[in-house]
């Protein structure tokens, strides 16, 4: 248990070595009667998780897997910003730390040479008009040396990517907690969430670009127009008309 110097976001940091999920161990200390908003790091998870049930592959100590737990004061159906803040906190983060160019394919994943490096799984305990908590899980391939089969084609790590440089976990995590900060209390004292679209629309790897929108069991072509001050995806279908995706449920896929 560490605490955070000069964070006003975080009061506490909870470190384990191995723990199922992150953002599991989140939701429970957020079903408690009184928590504070704090940080969980784990250096390996048993059943890490993606969007909709998928798997993350989270081997021991090749990543970062963490979780911050929040009780932000908004209404529940801005919470997909959470993600977008997170996304550009940690592509400057590792952009910091490393030198290594990023991108952000909307809405929840950090590239690197069009290969997956970080994904983000952001989960709401809401009702009507009342967040009671939210957790941001973020996974990052730091010094993963080699992938699955199923997943060694579409993923990286940091270290991959410099030849196999160790790099320090903590510097990541510590610098992604300070620019997360500074685009949280933008929006949430300021209501100033302009920084965060900016940043997210100059990394794109999805605009400008065709796309295939998957929800469910549908399939669509679309071109991906632009980023609204949502966060919501502007695509143009195919019979020309404009539709704004709402980030969810939904895959988006280069074509
Ligand atoms: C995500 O889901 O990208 C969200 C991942 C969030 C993981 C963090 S780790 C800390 C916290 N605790 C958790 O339990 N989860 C969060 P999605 O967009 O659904 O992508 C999942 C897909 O990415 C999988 O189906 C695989 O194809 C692929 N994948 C799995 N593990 C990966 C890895 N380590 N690196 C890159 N791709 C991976």
């Amino acid at each position: 248990k560490y605490a955070l110097k000069e964070c006003s976001l975080v009061q506490e940091c909870f470190f384990f070595d191995t723990i199922d999920s992150t953002n599991q161990k989140a939701k429970s200390i957020g079903n408690g009667l009184e928590f504070q908003q704090c940080l969980i790091v784990s250096n390996e998870q048993t059943k890490g998780r993606g969007r909709l049930g998928r798997q993350w592959d989270s081997e021991k100590g090749a990543g970062i897997w963490m979780s911050l737990l929040l009780k932000p004061d908004f209404a529940p159906d801005l919470a997909s910003r959470i993600t977008l803040m997170a996304a550009a906190a940690m592509s400057e983060a590792i952009e910091i730390e490393t030198g290594i160019e990023t991108a952000i394919k909307w809405p929840n994943d950090i590239v690197v040479n069009g290969k997956k490096v970080c994904g983000i799984l952001t989960e709401l305990n809401a009702e009507l008009n009342h967040i009671n908590y939210l957790v941001l899980g973020i996974g990052v391939n730091v010094n993963t040396r080699q992938f699955d089969a199923e997943i060694q084609e579409k993923a990286t790590s940091l270290s991959l990517e410099l030849n196999n440089q160790w790099i320090n976990r903590l510097n990541i995590i510590k610098l992604f907690v300070e620019k997360f900060e500074i685009y949280y209390n933008q929006f949430v004292n300021e209501n100033d969430f302009r920084p965060v679209i900016e940043y997210n629309r100059r990394k794109s790897i999805t605009l400008n670009k065709d796309v295939e929108i998957i929800s469910g069991n549908t399939r669509k072509k679309a071109f991906a127009l632009d980023i609204d001050m949502d966060g919501n995806l502007i695509v143009k279908n195919s019979d020309g008309s404009n539709e704004a995706i709402y980030y969810g449920e939904v895959s988006v896929r280069g074509i």
